[in-house]
């Protein structure tokens, strides 16, 4: 994928069309933001409460590293030089969260971070992508896949719960109505779903589904666990917010074992080489067995408010492959 390494000679972006300013101003000056942005502290602020319950550590996030997650899914490796050394902007913490676990007393962080993601023009209508975001991210060492879906599932209920109390008349205003609390979330396989309803299984299902539900067994990043017992299938999860919103939490338990993470490398097209350091301490046995999650913030304000477009959760619009002038 296209690497973009900042200088200031590249940076023009002064010259835009007129109007440019205005638009950006009317997007921060909807009415309805305060509201939107009140219930999304509120779910920052829930969340927080959460973790400190249930003993998760609070690390803070990065923005700047020699590795981030290779997300092969086309989006723009976004880098700076400084120090002699290549710095990729933080697509999310995933192997920060892996190697902060090292430390023999934590045993469950979580981080809330801005993620990078340059992605290309055709995730720009898709209502539910934006080029920078926040993300909750967090991991657990020791734990299995049923673990981290039921924690998150509990969070969810918490989160709603607090919503419904704390932000009823937000709600209201901008859904009509409070939250649906759900119970436990059904869980499907990518592959079922995929019989039944083609490759946009996903979107199809969201639709039609009026709770959140579990997706389970994706084919991605080398990070995420192979199914030991049926290679080519996966200990990974997301959650799927219901009515058409899609994707709101991916996670999965990890890949520790060196000869595996090589394997998953070279089926991903990862590059090793950009991976020696992390390398070196999995080869090394140092990297816990671990399991965990993230879920975009704004995505979870998105469902909540009922918001057509994720970008409407945003005071700075983000939406991909567009240039705004904030
Ligand atoms: N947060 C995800 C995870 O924990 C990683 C990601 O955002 N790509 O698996």
């Amino acid at each position: 994928m296209e690497t973009i390494i900042s200088s200031p000679k590249e940076s023009s972006g002064q010259k835009k069309e007129t109007g440019a300013v205005q638009k950006a101003l009317s997007h921060a000056g909807r009415k309805e933001l305060a509201d939107i942005l009140r219930v999304q502290q509120c779910i920052i602020r829930a969340t927080h409460e959460f973790m400190f319950r249930k003993n998760l550590v609070q690390v803070m996030p990065l923005l700047l590293s020699p590795i981030t997650d290779p997300l092969n899914h086309g989006v723009i490796d976004a880098a700076v030089a400084y120090a002699g050394q290549r710095w990729s902007l933080t697509k999310s913490m995933i192997f920060h969260k892996q190697l902060a676990l090292t430390n023999p007393m934590l045993e469950a962080i979580y981080i809330v971070s801005p993620n990078v993601r340059l992605e290309l023009d055709d995730r720009r209508e898709t209502g539910r992508h934006l080029f920078e975001f926040t993300q909750v991210d967090f991991e657990f060492r020791d734990k299995d896949m049923d673990f981290v879906m039921e924690f998150m599932e509990e969070l969810v209920r918490f989160i709603f719960v607090r919503l419904n109390v704390e932000m009823s008349e937000e709600l209201q205003k901008l859904r009509g109505s409070v939250l649906p609390v759900p119970g436990k979330f059904r869980r499907y396989r990518t592959e079922t779903l995929e019989e039944l309803y083609g490759d946009q299984y996903e979107m199809k299902k969201s639709k039609e589904s009026i709770e959140p539900f579990w997706l389970i067994n994706h084919a991605r990043e080398f990070y995420d666990r192979e199914e030991p017992l049926v290679p080519g299938t996966y200990r990974n999860y997301d959650i799927i917010w219901p009515d058409g919103f899609g994707e709101g939490l991916s996670g999965a338990e990890r890949e520790y074992d060196y000869e595996q993470i090589l394997k998953r490398m070279k089926e991903t097209g990862t590059d090793e080489k950009v991976f020696a350091h992390y390398l070196e301490v999995v080869k090394a046995g140092l990297l816990p067995r671990s399991a965990g999650a993230g879920f975009g913030v704004e995505r979870m304000t998105r469902y909540v408010c009922g918001l057509k477009d994720v970008d409407d959760a945003t005071v700075f619009s983000r939406k991909p492959w567009t240039a705004p002038v904030f």
